[in-house]
């Protein structure tokens, strides 16, 4: 049975949570009479909250084998549909935690899971574009750790012969979850928490359309406090490219104990600092606007060579070790530069192979102690290969490949000239491939 509690219960909950967030309880410590509160320490979240009218909760999940960098993509998506949800009704985005990657299987696996945004993200940065929350305050908060309604989304079993944006309840084609009579709820994977956490109602919903199209449907055909989109990466982009999704795009700023790493790594072998780079970051996204070209870089030439899975699945594009480091080599000499920073999933016999064929340059890579990649993770060594990617004098990547997209945008944010970022390595000799799209930042 569907128990659809009480609004003012939820009112009640929701007091608890500004308290908990706040940390300092006491009855009379209401909602300050500001719009705002402390969501965190110093930071303000800027959701305007009728008191009135509690929050909803989305969360929201992706399908298991994707990666990374295409799990930020999906946040855009969500994050997107969660700022235009709010100029109805006040609703939070519960953040996945990040578990289970495929990518990221460093020896202690269960380091790898339930990591939360906050170990990767500047959560304060996300917030001032839409109010966020991880899980495990989404638990705190929650009565029972029960998410009200989930939505399996999918595809039409019959297909589509001309694009149009719908959805439907429908039978589940494919149903990961299981039903658990003992406790009336829907089990499954729940970000690695599984039994952990259910779903009281469980549908699948077959759906062609943007993000934005799931948004009447949210507001009117569920009441639900809590909310599951599962595979939601089905949802398209409302406006791939446009303000909006720079906006969401800038929020996303590393976490700054990464950036640190990075920065501290680029000055000390890279002769890379902000300053000199003409790549000074402002405190706050929405206040950094830049030019192309205003940003130099660092007096490095940055690769990034996907191999991995990659070499089979885009074996098309991939070129081999050999011919990859023939195309830095000239690169590098075109350009002037003595240094290169490589930043790869490769395996360590690759990687030797490249710096064979680079002897007369100085090649680095962003080693981390057991300890560093203990404490990062697999997902933080990631990110920290990112940011000096994208503080490079020239840039290139690998087709196709989502982790040197983000690079690509990391450095449109910070004024890069265009020639300087779009570009991959070509499967054989450069001047015979497609170069990625240019995606130019707009505010
Ligand atoms: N540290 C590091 N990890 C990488 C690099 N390239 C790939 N990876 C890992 O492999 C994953 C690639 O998956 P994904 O993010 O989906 O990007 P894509 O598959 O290249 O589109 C990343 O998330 C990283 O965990 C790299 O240059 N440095
Ligand atoms: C949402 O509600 C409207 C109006 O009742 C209905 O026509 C529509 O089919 C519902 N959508 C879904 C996906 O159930
Ligand atoms: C590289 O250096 C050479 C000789 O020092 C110079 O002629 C050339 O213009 C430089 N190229 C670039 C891209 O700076
Ligand atoms: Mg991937």
């Amino acid at each position: 049975m569907v128990i659809f509690c009480n609004p003012r219960i939820f009112d009640a909950i929701f007091l608890l949570v500004v308290c908990f967030l706040l940390d300092q309880c006491s009855p009379h410590n209401h909602v300050d009479e500001d719009d705002g509160f402390d969501f965190q320490q110093g930071t303000k979240f800027k959701l305007v909250v009728d008191e009135a009218k509690a929050p909803r909760y989305l969360l929201y999940d992706v399908n298991p084998g994707e990666g990374f960098n295409l799990r930020r993509d999906v946040y855009m998506r969500i994050a997107v549909l969660i700022k235009s949800l709010n100029e109805d009704a006040p609703w939070i985005l519960v953040l996945p935690p990040w578990s289970g990657i495929y990518h990221w299987r460093s020896r202690d696996i269960e380091a790898q899971n339930k990591i939360p945004w906050s170990a990767f993200f500047d959560l304060s940065s996300l917030r001032s574009f839409v109010p966020v929350m991880e899980f495990e305050e989404f638990l705190k908060i929650s009565r029972e750790p029960v998410i009200e309604e989930l939505y399996y989304l999918q595809h039409y079993k019959e297909g589509w012969d001309k694009w149009e944006e719908k959805m439907d309840r429908r039978p589940c084609m494919h149903n990961p979850y299981s039903y658990d009579s003992e406790a009336n709820l829907w089990r499954g994977w729940f970000f690695g928490y599984d039994r952990a956490v259910g779903a009281r109602k469980l549908e699948c919903l077959s759906v062609m359309g943007h993000a934005g199209f799931v948004k009447p449907f949210l507001l009117t055909n569920t009441s639900a406090r809590s909310v599951m989109l599962d595979r939601a990466e089905t949802l398209l982009h409302d406006r791939y490219g446009d303000s909006v999704f720079w906006q969401c795009r800038r929020s996303m700023r590393f976490a700054k104990h990464l950036r640190d790493i990075a920065d501290n790594f680029r000055a000390e072998y890279l002769d890379s600092t902000d300053e000199g780079d003409k790549a000074i970051i402002e405190e706050d996204w929405q206040s950094m606007k830049r030019n192309h070209g205003d940003a130099i870089g660092g007096p490095y030439l940055a690769v990034h060579l996907r191999r991995a899975d990659f070499v089979r699945a885009r074996e098309k594009y991939v070129p081999s070790v050999k011919s990859a480091a023939k195309q830095i080599k000239h690169l590098a000499k075109q350009l002037n530069l003595t240094k290169i920073f490589v930043a790869t999933d490769a395996p360590q016999t690759e990687y030797d192979e490249l710096k064979g064929y680079l002897t007369d340059f100085s090649v680095y890579q962003f080693e981390p102690t057991l300890e560093a990649r203990a404490k990062y993770k697999d997902g933080g060594v990631a990110i920290i290969d990112q940011w000096i990617c994208a503080h490079a004098r020239y840039f290139i990547g690998t087709r196709e490949s989502t982790f040197s997209f983000r690079i690509q945008d990391e450095r449109e944010i910070l004024g890069f000239a265009p020639e300087t970022t779009f570009n991959c390595l070509c499967k054989k000799k450069e001047s015979e491939c497609e170069q990625p799209t240019r995606w130019l930042i707009k505010y």
